[in-house]
């Protein structure tokens, strides 16, 4: 294992799994997540998730939404490293491809979230639309992620 961020990222996901009780099902994707507290000062935050396409064809997520606050909106994200530079880049949509198990994560594809506030113990509503015009509605638990934010120090240096 060379690079130190999946390292921790591992073990920081299984301490996760406890935390991450919401779960959402299609007959063909299952997807899991959280959302991070909102830091002081900060004008965004963001939202991860684990998609899973169980199914025979590719799924492609065209949008997200937050039904339950008005004003706020999330956009798709990736993050590119490059020089020791990391900048995001909005992605007009997303593929999970068939068997695919996509893992969004703390520097690398992310759901921005503008126009709200998060506090660790609260929920947020997600609903995912794909291009097949079929959504899926996910609610999420607001986690505080200071380990995560040293590991990735570290691994920028
Ligand atoms: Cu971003």
């Amino acid at each position: 294992m060379k690079n130190p961020l999946i390292a921790v990222w591992i073990i920081f996901g299984t301490a996760l799994l406890c935390a991450t009780q919401a779960r959402s099902t299609t007959p063909v994707l299952t997807v899991a997540g959280y959302a991070r507290e909102t830091l002081p000062g900060a004008p965004m935050s963001a939202a991860y998730l684990s998609l899973h396409n169980t199914g025979m064809q590719a799924m492609l997520l065209t949008e997200v939404t937050l039904p339950e606050v008005e004003g706020a909106s999330a956009d798709l994200h990736s993050t590119e490293h490059r020089g020791g530079v990391s900048r995001m880049r909005r992605l007009q949509h997303l593929a999970i491809e068939a068997g695919e198990q996509l893992e969004m994560a703390p520097g690398g594809v992310h759901l921005m979230l503008n126009g709200l506030r998060l506090q660790a113990g609260e929920t947020l509503l997600l609903r995912l639309l794909f291009a097949d015009a079929s959504h899926l509605d996910i609610r999420v638990p607001v986690i505080r992620m200071d380990g995560v934010n040293k590991a990735q120090h570290q691994h920028h240096e």
